[in-house]
């Protein structure tokens, strides 16, 4: 992408509006616009790096099995009065009429509508399991939306349900989607620690809330310090070993009967990216769902219900990846895999010999940002480290000369006089 053809409206001011670093950045490096409390317009770079982020989380979710689906934004409030939850969440949901009168929501989430379309296809246990999710738009009227796409009112979410013929089926796949969802976050670059929660409006039996560690994080959690041994790599622990360990959210967290010593305790901000539900037969008994079961009675399924905060993980992200100079993208999701800086666009040396490497990079299949605005040199430079991709490449009049770039990693900083056929050789993707 040129970036004289492209749409990146940078800030050079703090925005003051925004309290924290990720919403700063998300603002300056021009990713998003706010239009009204808690709703935002995804500008160009923003997009790339929710579809990316997307794209993972689909991609794990497809691995393991789960179909993807999508359900409409909005509902007929009559599903919610048959699973009883219609006065249950208040305020926070958004109800209107339609033109015949008829009242509609926009979804806070899925479950009945789901089970509205389990119940309209699946007579027998011998479909199980099922589990499908969608990513789609939700709108929750928050009392206090805040720090950007941390916690606004309309984000997107990936929302997957899953359904079985019993209790151990049940509780199996929840733990096996606990699994998924350490190494979904990981694929992007995120260490999280799951703690024991609450199940709130959702309802259900068994949760937890898959946290990242950031000072700046919304909730308290609170877990065995051996968590932090493992991130640090101080010690190893099997799935197993580690589920074992004591990890709680602060509503689940009783300072007088935790279990382990105060010395083994840690006490951490964190942003809750996700979350997950064993919620057994709350909706599809409330909804009357019955299927054949193995001998012939007739049986109601278990269900699970697993949550991501798809747009919230990008603030997530930035919060644990930035620098005074601005964002700092981990490979997996950033919104171009390099950016190529000409210093001086119009120059007949320089232009071509960024032609060639912009060819060269997009023949290995990379996607590269290719700075061929007339800027000054100092705003090329503080906009790309702003934007934070991984990998800058410099063209200037005095290596186009002798065929060198400067190569520099955004992250470590580090720069590197190569020539155009070393710094290209550098990058093997496919
Ligand atoms: N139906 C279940 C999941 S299938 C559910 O709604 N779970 S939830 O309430 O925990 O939401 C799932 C995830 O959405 C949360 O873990 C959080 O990461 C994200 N989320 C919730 N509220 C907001 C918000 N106001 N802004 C941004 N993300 C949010």
């Amino acid at each position: 992408m040129r970036l004289s053809q492209y749409f990146l409206p940078l800030i050079k001011e703090t925005p003051s509006e925004a309290q924290i670093a990720s919403h700063r950045l998300m603002l300056r490096a021009g990713m998003i616009r706010q239009q009204a409390a808690g709703i935002y317009t995804w500008l160009p770079l923003g997009l790339r790096v929710l579809q990316k982020v997307e794209h993972i989380v689909a991609d794990e979710l497809n691995k393991a099995g789960c179909v993807r689906v999508l359900m409409p934004t909005l509902q007929p409030t009559e599903l919610w009065k048959e699973s009883g939850r219609y006065d249950a969440l208040g305020k926070e949901m958004l109800r209107f009429k339609d033109r015949a009168d008829r009242e509609l929501l926009y979804s806070p989430t899925n479950e009945e509508m789901i089970v509205d379309v389990f119940r309209g296809y699946v007579k027998s246990y011998k479909s199980l399991p099922i589990s499908l999710y969608q990513i789609q738009w939700k709108f929750r009227d928050e009392v206090r939306p805040r720090f950007g796409v941390m916690r606004g009112r309309e984000f997107l979410m990936k929302d997957d349900y899953s359904f079985h013929a019993n209790v151990d089926d049940a509780v199996r796949e929840y733990w096996k989607m606990y699994d998924v969802y350490h190494a979904i976050f990981k694929r992007m670059g995120l260490q999280t620690v799951a703690v024991r929660a609450e199940t709130g409006a959702i309802g259900g039996d068994l949760s937890h809330e898959f946290h990242v560690l950031a000072e700046t994080g919304e909730s308290a959690v609170y877990y065995d310090k051996k968590f932090d041994d493992l991130r640090e790599g101080k010690i190893t622990m099997t799935g197993d070993e580690q589920r074992k360990l004591y990890a709680a959210a602060d509503e689940m967290h009783k300072p007088d009967a935790c279990p382990i010593a105060k010395e083994d305790l840690r006490e951490a901000r964190g942003i809750e990216v996700g979350q997950v539900f064993f919620l057994g037969n709350k909706y599809s008994k409330a909804m009357g769902v019955t299927i054949a079961g193995p001998d012939g009675q007739n049986i109601t399924p278990e269900m699970g219900c697993y949550g991501i905060g798809v747009s919230r993980l990008l603030g997530a992200i930035i919060e644990a990846g930035h620098d005074d100079n601005g964002i700092i993208w981990p490979a997996a999701v950033a919104p171009f895999d390099a950016g190529l800086i000409n210093l001086r666009s119009g120059d007949a040396k320089c232009d071509a010999l960024c032609d060639s490497i912009y060819a060269a990079l997009a023949q290995k299949g990379m996607d590269v940002l290719y700075d061929d605005t007339d800027e000054r040199a100092g705003g090329k430079f503080a906009g790309m480290d702003l934007i934070g991709l991984p990998w800058q490449i410099v063209v200037g009049p005095k290596g186009a000369e002798k065929n060198m770039v400067e190569l520099k990693n955004r992250k470590t900083g580090e720069k590197q006089e190569l020539s155009v056929e070393a710094m290209l050789a550098t990058f093997t993707k496919a």
